[in-house]
C-alpha cells in the first residue's frame, strides 16, 4: 500500500473497526492499486480513495413478520447504495443470520468494480438481512419478503437501485418481492428486480449464468496458460445457485468435481452425479449428508472440504466469504491445487491469495471470475426495457462473451503494468477501479 492508501486505510480501519470483512476487501483493493496511486499523486489531492470508500448511501430498516403459529418477530434490513458512478445501484440481496452491516458494506464495496469490469451500465450496492432462512415455511418466507419490501420499495427503482439475489435469495423469494413491489407501486417495473422467473419477465440463463461464466473464465485462463481442462480435477465448495451451475458446465468441459460442500458438511464423490445434488438442494432444500443413499456412492463428512486430504489439480470456492485461510491454501498448494477461482465473493482471506502467488498458483479473484450473475442480471434489465425476450443461446453467447472481454481486460492491465501473468487479482482490481475513477472524474464532484 503507498503513503497515500495507508493513511485513507487507518482512517477506515478506526472508523469501521466492527467491519471486519469490509475493511479485508479495502486492504485487498488498496494494495492491488499501488501501482495506478503512483503514477497518480494528484489522485490525493482528489481524495479520490475517501470518494470510492464512502457509500453514497445506507439504508437501515425494520422487518417485522409473523411466523405460522401467530408469534411476531422482527429482524434487520439493509441496502447499501454504494455507487451510482457507472449507473443505477446493482447487487443482490443476502437472507442470512450473519448478515451484519459490515457484511454488506463488503459485498457492495466489491459489487462497484465488479460491475465496472462486465462494461455494463451498473453502479454498485447489496442489501439483504439477519432474516435465517433455514426451516422456514413457504408462507413465513413470503411474509418476510413481503414485510421487507415494503420498507425497500420506496428506495429502488429500475433507474435508481436493482436488486437481485445472493446467499438465501433465489427465484423464490425474488417472486414474492416483486410481486409486493407491483402491489405497492401499482405500476409493471419489471426491471426493478433481476433474477425473476421465466413468465413474468425473468431472463433464461440467468440461474445458471455465475456458474457457467466462472468456468467461461476459466477456460480462458487455462487456454492463456497452456492448461488442458480433460480430466482437471476440482473441488467445488458449496452447493448452491453458483456451485451446481459451475458443477454443470465444469462436467461439460471434461473437468471431474471430485467434491462439493455445503454449511454442514462435505461431500467426496469420483463420480459425482450432479441430478442428484440439484434434487436435493433446489427441491428438497436439504442437505448433502442425503447424497450417498440417495445416489448410491459418494462420502458424507462433517466440517469443511478445505480441511480434507484431498489431491486436486483447481479449487473453486463458490459457498461463502473467508472458506480459506492461510493454512487451508497451504493444504490446496501440498496437494496440487495449481488454478484457484472464486465463484464466491472473497472466499479467500488476503493471506490465502498471498500464498497462492508466491507458489506460483494462477488465482481469479471473485470480482472478475463470478461476474457473469451481475452481468446477465443486466441483461435482463435490457431485455425488460425493450420488452423481449432472447433465447437461452443469445443470452449465454453474451454473458461468454462478457467473461472472455473480463479476461482480456486482466491481460491488457497485466500487459499494461508488467505485472506477473498469474495475477488476476491486481489486474482485476486495477482494471475495475480505473473505470470507475475515470468516470467519478469526468463527472465532477462525484
Ligand atoms: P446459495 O444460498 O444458493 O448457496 C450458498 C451455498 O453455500 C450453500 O450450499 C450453503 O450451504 C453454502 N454455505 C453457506 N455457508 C457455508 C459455510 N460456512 N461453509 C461452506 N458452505 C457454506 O448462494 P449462492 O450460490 O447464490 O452464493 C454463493 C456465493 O456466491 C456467495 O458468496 C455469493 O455472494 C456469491 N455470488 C452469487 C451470485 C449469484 O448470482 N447468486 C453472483 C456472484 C457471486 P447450505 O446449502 O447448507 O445452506
Ligand atoms: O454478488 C453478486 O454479483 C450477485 N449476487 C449478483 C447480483 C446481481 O445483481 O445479479
Amino acid at each position: 500500500m503507498n503513503q497515500y492508501a495507508q493513511r485513507v486505510f487507518d482512517d477506515l480501519k478506526r472508523k469501521d473497526a466492527s467491519q471486519p470483512e469490509f475493511l479485508q476487501a479495502v486492504e485487498e483493493v488498496f494494495s492491488s492499486i499501488r501501482i495506478i496511486l503512483d503514477q497518480h499523486p494528484e489522485y490525493e489531492k482528489m481524495a479520490i480513495l475517501e470518494r470510492l470508500t464512502e457509500p453514497e448511501r445506507i439504508i437501515q430498516f425494520k422487518v417485522p413478520w409473523m411466523d405460522d403459529r401467530g408469534q411476531m418477530h422482527v429482524n434487520r434490513g439493509y441496502r447499501v447504495q454504494y455507487s451510482s458512478v457507472l449507473g443505477p445501484y446493482k447487487g443482490g440481496l443476502r437472507f442470512h443470520p450473519a448478515v451484519s452491516l459490515g457484511m454488506m458494506k463488503f459485498l457492495a464495496f466489491e459489487q462497484i468494480f465488479k460491475n465496472a469490469l462486465t462494461t455494463l451500465p451498473i453502479g454498485g450496492g447489496k442489501g439483504g438481512s439477519d432474516f435465517d432462512p433455514k426451516g422456514k415455511s413457504d408462507t413465513e418466507i413470503m411474509r418476510f419478503c413481503q414485510s421487507f419490501m415494503t420498507e425497500l420499495a420506496r428506495h429502488i427503482g429500475p433507474d435508481v437501485d436493482v436488486p437481485a439475489g445472493d446467499m438465501g435469495v433465489g427465484a423464490r423469494e425474488i417472486g414474492y418481492l416483486y410481486g409486493q413491489y407491483r402491489r405497492l407501486k401499482g405500476v409493471s417495473e419489471s426491471g426493478v428486480l433481476t433474477g425473476k422467473g421465466l413468465g413474468y419477465g425473468g431472463s433464461l440463463a440467468r440461474k445458471e449464468a455465475t456458474g457457467y461464466g466462472l468456468i467461461y473464465f476459466v477456460l480462458e485462463m487455462m487456454k492463456q496458460h497452456g492448461i488442458d481442462p480433460q480430466g482437471q480435477r476440482a473441488i467445488i465448495s458449496g452447493s448452491g445457485n453458483v456451485a451446481i451451475y459451475a458443477a454443470e458446465k465444469a462436467q461439460a468441459n471434461g473437468i471431474q468435481v471430485i467434491a462439493m460442500s455445503d454449511s454442514r458438511g462435505y461431500l467426496v464423490d469420483e463420480q459425482l452425479d450432479l441430478s442428484v445434488v440439484k434434487q436435493i438442494k433446489e427441491q428438497l432444500r436439504g442437505s448433502l449428508e442425503q447424497y450417498p443413499a440417495m445416489a448410491g456412492h459418494g462420502r458424507w463428512h462433517a466440517g469443511s472440504v478445505y480441511d480434507a486430504e484431498l489431491e486436486a489439480d483447481l479449487a473453486m470456492p463458490c459457498g461463502t466469504q473467508n472458506e480459506i485461510d492461510a493454512v487451508r491454501a497451504a493444504r490446496l498448494i501440498d496437494h496440487g491445487v495449481r488454478l484457484v477461482a472464486e465463484g464466491a465473493n472473497m472466499p479467500d482471506n488476503n493471506e490465502a491469495i498471498a500464498l497462492y502467488l508466491q507458489n506460483g498458483v494462477l488465482f481469479a479473484p471473485g470480482k472478475a471470475a463470478n461476474a457473469g450473475g451481475v452481468a446477465t442480471s443486466a441483461l435482463e434489465m435490457s431485455q425488460n426495457s425493450m420488452r423481449l425476450f432472447w433465447t437461452f443461446e443469445e443470452v449465454d453467447d453474451k454473458l461468454r462473451g462478457i467473461m472472455i472481454s473480463i479476461h482480456r481486460q486482466c491481460e491488457e492491465a497485466m500487459r499494461q503494468y508488467d505485472l506477473d501473468p498469474k495475477n488476476y487479482v491486481a489486474a482485476a482490481n486495477i482494471a475495475g477501479v480505473q473505470k470507475v475513477i475515470d468516470a467519478m472524474i469526468a463527472m465532477g464532484d462525484y
